[in-house]
């Protein structure tokens, strides 16, 4: 199964935190076929906490959403993710955005990410990754991200690059 997958920090060593989550992913299961740029991105919905770095991943893995969902969550604790406010900062967040088979849905996880349509700095690195990704209901993502407005959802530069860590990678 293929998902598409958001990382997002704004706490600590953010690059760090980033190509940390990416690495533990692949030790779980979760094949990393490729990264996006990292993007530096103005705090959404709280904007009173410092600026992000955003970037977004293709994974390639057996694991069913629930199950795909509980690695993510795996390794946002272990990269030192602690409980907080809702929208709030956070040492990372690993969203699962799209998925291969579609939408899903039950009462801890909704794929695509509810909020994925109002979000530029969730589009634009899914773009980055595959120009032609689409919603289930067949928008274009490139239709989504061309009607939200730069100004007020600005990227604030390029960051750090990652690396795509080896299938099952051990250390
Ligand atoms: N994540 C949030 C809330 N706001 N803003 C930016 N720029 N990037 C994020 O990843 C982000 C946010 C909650 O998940
Ligand atoms: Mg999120
Ligand atoms: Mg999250």
């Amino acid at each position: 199964m293929r998902y598409w997958l958001g990382l997002g920090s704004n706490l600590g060593d953010r690059a760090r935190n980033l190509q940390a989550a990416l690495d533990l992913l692949a030790k779980g299961g979760a094949d990393i076929e490729a990264v996006s740029p990292v993007y530096s991105t103005a705090p959404r919905d709280v904007p009173d906490q410092p600026d992000f770095l955003n970037a977004a991943a293709r994974v390639a893995t057996p694991l069913d959403p629930p199950a795909l969902l509980d690695l993510a969550k795996s390794v946002e604790r272990r990269v030192g993710r602690r409980p907080g406010a809702r929208f709030g900062p956070r040492t990372i967040d690993c969203d699962l955005l799209l998925w291969e088979g579609g939408a899903f849905g039950d009462v801890s996880l909704s794929v695509p990410h509810p909020r994925l349509r109002e979000r530029r700095f969730a589009l634009l690195p899914l773009l980055d990754l595959d120009p032609g990704l689409a919603m289930p209901d067949g928008t274009p993502l490139r239709d989504l991200a061309d009607a939200l407005d730069p100004r007020e959802q600005p990227v604030l530069g390029s960051a750090a690059t990652l690396r795509v860590p080896r299938a099952g990678a051990l250390d």
